[in-house]
């Protein structure tokens, strides 16, 4: 049995350096459910399980998966290194991990080497949740009902604004 979990239709692989990024990495899942997009989530570290995480991709771009959301902390490279090993786009987070606020996740997830991006977005929870989102605006291109449905997810956003009286 492989050493991963895999979600029958996925389109979506979020993959995390670790457990202990689950509790921020489950905002990112929750908003792909939102929408009803089939993922899967990982924790398979690239300084950890190296050879495990060269099998998932292999197997992940296999059956499908469309693109991948990288999280990780401290010397975050999990994303730069899923970035070297697929041609699918790789949106990178940043976690708040155990030193300098997360800026150490930041820059080294976004300082990619020139051809091999990383889209990489904030540190932390609204990160996550930016990567799901950008994922679901990348995958409406190709999708009408995604479409409407992300139309009608900016539509509610901007009518729960609050104004000052
Ligand atoms: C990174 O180190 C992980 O992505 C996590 O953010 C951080 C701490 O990992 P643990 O020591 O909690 O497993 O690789």
């Amino acid at each position: 049995m492989a050493d991963y979990t895999t979600t029958d239709g996925a389109r979506v692989g979020i993959l995390m350096g670790s457990t202990s990024d689950w509790p921020t990495m489950k905002k990112a899942s929750e908003t792909l459910e939102k929408f009803g997009i089939h993922h899967e989530c990982n924790a398979i570290s690239a300084h950890r399980n190296p050879q495990r995480l060269q099998e998932y991709l292999a197997d992940a771009e296999k059956r499908g998966v469309e693109l991948f959301i990288c999280a990780a902390g401290g010397a975050a490279h999990l994303a730069g290194v899923v970035a070297a090993h697929t041609e699918k786009p790789v949106l990178g987070c940043p976690m708040q991990a155990w030193s300098l606020d997360g800026l150490d996740s930041l820059l080294s997830t976004v300082q990619m080497p020139k051809g091999i991006p990383v889209a990489t977005f904030a540190i932390g929870g609204a990160g996550a949740i930016n990567a799901a989102t950008f994922a679901v605006q990348m995958l409406a291109m190709g999708d009408s009902c995604l479409a409407t449905a992300f139309s009608s997810y900016r539509s509610e956003q901007s009518s729960v604004v609050n104004y000052l009286e």
